[in-house]
């Protein structure tokens, strides 16, 4: 196994594995560089039917259910990430993280590249770690201890980002509720290391201020977090999987591929309470 950066400060590539077959210390090597790097990219994994997709997932831990995206048929553990040639909004074309929505948040996600437009469809990340140590030290103390709301009702629910676009009529869920509470900083939970975890899709305000209070702060925090530095960014090319940890990483589907189609399978994994 080698492992290559994919940027100084987020993203590796993870090369000489099979993760169809991988397991054991292997997994765990892999598991270690994800926590650390923030999102793997394996190349060449031509063998990772949908079954190995689940089978991968389970010897990792739990698969969490996505409530919004459609299934496969045969697959229900499988969320299809799907644009198709003529609709115009893609998932996930805004930074986010996620599940923050969630009080037990997911862990992360694999997510395979299935139909790929000819050029275009790149997914960016951003390290959190990175973001926040990159932050002034009065920024630092400003954030010590604070919590923030978050939630995915306006994204998702009727009337909300989505329905108002020509990606609504594929989402499910629309009448759910979600709401969560989470530390500005959380440490992650395997490796200890300070993590920003507030992002602009779901965090809505800092607990005990309005919205219009918290805006300020939560955009200058937005802006830190994606400094060029912090992030990396993957050209999809058949064979290639990305792992990422919600935990550690921001992400970016770009949407530059209008009248071609692009379709990923994604498999949620389970997380754990944050802390600070
Ligand atoms: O399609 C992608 O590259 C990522 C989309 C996304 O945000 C996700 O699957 O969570
Ligand atoms: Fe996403």
């Amino acid at each position: 196994m080698e492992m290559v950066p994919l940027a100084p400060n987020c993203g590796v590539e993870i090369k000489g594995v099979s993760l169809a077959q991988a397991e054991g210390e292997t997994l765990d090597a892999i598991r270690q560089a994800i926590y650390t790097h923030g999102v793997a990219l394996f190349r060449g994994q031509e063998d990772f039917t949908p079954e190995a997709h689940i089978a991968f997932a389970r010897r990792w831990g739990g698969i969490d259910i996505n409530n919004y995206f459609p299934l496969t048929d045969d697959h229900p553990e499988i969320a299809v990430v799907r644009k198709r040639a003529d609709q115009v909004t893609n998932i996930g074309g805004g930074w986010h993280t996620d599940h923050s929505y969630d009080q037990v948040p997911a862990m992360g996600s694999i997510l395979v590249a299935r139909t790929l437009p000819p050029t275009g469809g790149d997914t960016l990340w951003a390290h959190m770690g990175a973001a926040y140590d990159a932050l002034p030290d009065d920024l630092k103390r400003e954030i010590e201890g604070l919590e923030a709301y978050h939630t995915a009702d306006h994204i998702y629910e009727e009337g909300g980002l989505y329905a108002k676009t020509d990606m609504g009529g594929d989402l499910r869920g629309q009448g759910l509720k979600t709401g969560a509470t989470h530390p500005v900083v959380i440490r992650h939970p395997q490796t200890g290391r300070r993590l920003l975890y507030v992002n602009s899709a779901f965090t809505v305000n800092i607990v005990g201020r309005s919205r219009e209070e918290s805006l300020p702060l939560l955009q200058q925090l937005y802006a830190a977090a994606t400094a060029a530095d912090n992030t990396c960014r993957v050209a999809w090319e058949p064979g290639a999987v990305a792992i990422w940890d919600n935990r550690t990483t921001w992400h970016y589907a770009m949407n530059d591929y209008q009248g071609h189609a692009r379709e990923m399978h994604r498999i949620t994994l389970t997380g754990e309470p944050l802390a600070a």
